[in-house]
């Protein structure tokens, strides 16, 4: 499967390379801000990966990530509307974070807004030294409502999060890349090698082990201690229970699979 979604045109980009599916954000002359159709594209695509896709990468064509919400968009909502409206995006990067496998995100440029927001849902982040990051919901008179609230804090952290939104403040690829918003932090148009490297590495992992992580860390981290560790037992069992844990497990004992080796 490569070239655009038939129901997207001009919205993303999709591209099949082995295992790792490509999702390019598509809208380079609005700075790929997210309007309607580009929310509805994404929860599309991310529901239906194709059966072959192990992992995925999403980036932005042009010069930035992600500009965030449409702002064209905006003043048309009455307070219903908007509700449903922030419901969609849930939606849809819910199906980002908690779909079937992991998602890489390749950030360069602004990434602010909705931008971050959508950044916040993948699992790993690769960010390029263009990469900047802001919340200007606050100057703008609104509020997150794409996950930010919920995943920004679990990077960040509230207070860093209250500062952007109520002072503007941005932080630079480096600064983001210390408080947690990045994973890698790499030259300006590395970002893509790097995370196709990564999603070709993960997308090796046995596809259990993967959807284990996905799903049952974040969970786990909002759970009491208690229940935590007795939703860990299940899943523990149930990773190692399948067939490609013990096959995996038994190349390790005979020799035949990679020692863990300092980088
Ligand atoms: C847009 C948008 C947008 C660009 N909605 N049209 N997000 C923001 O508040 C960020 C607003 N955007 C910017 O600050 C800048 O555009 C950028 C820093 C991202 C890029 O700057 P630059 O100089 O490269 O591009 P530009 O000239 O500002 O924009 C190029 C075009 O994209 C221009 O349209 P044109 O028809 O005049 O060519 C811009 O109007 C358009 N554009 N960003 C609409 N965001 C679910 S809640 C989420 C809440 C939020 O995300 S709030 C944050 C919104």
């Amino acid at each position: 499967m490569t070239g655009t979604l038939a129901a997207s045109p001009g919205l993303l980009r999709t591209e099949l390379k082995g295992p790792v599916l490509h999702i390019r954000l598509d809208r380079p002359a609005k700075r790929n801000a997210i309007n309607d159709p580009l929310v509805a594209a994404l929860h599309t695509a991310f529901v239906n990966l194709p059966a072959e896709a192990r992992a995925v990468v999403l980036s932005g064509e042009g010069e930035h990530f992600c500009a965030g919400l449409d702002l064209s968009e905006l003043q048309e909502r009455d307070i219903p509307e908007a509700i449903v409206h922030s419901r969609s995006w849930h939606a849809a990067f819910d199906a980002i974070q908690f779909g079937r496998v992991p998602v890489i995100a390749v950030l360069h440029g602004a990434v602010v807004g909705g931008g971050l927001e959508i950044a916040a849902a993948a699992h790993i982040r690769v960010a390029e030294r263009s990469a900047y990051y802001g919340l200007p919901e606050g100057t703008r008179g609104i509020f997150v409502g794409g996950g930010g609230s919920a995943r920004i804090p679990r990077l960040i952290g509230t207070a860093r999060m209250t500062d952007m939104m109520l002072t503007g403040r941005v932080y630079d690829a480096h600064e983001g890349h210390a408080i947690g918003i990045s994973h890698y932090l790499v030259q300006p148009g590395e970002g893509l090698a790097q995370a196709l490297a990564l999603a070709e590495r993960i997308a090796a992992n046995a596809p259990l082990s993967n959807f284990a992580v996905m799903h049952a860390l974040p969970r786990i981290a909002d759970m009491a201690q208690d229940e935590g560790l007795f939703v860990e037992s299940l899943m523990a069992a149930i990773a190692s229970g399948d067939e490609a844990a013990k096959l995996r497990v038994r190349a390790f004992l005979e020799g035949r699979a990679a020692k863990v080796k300092k980088t």
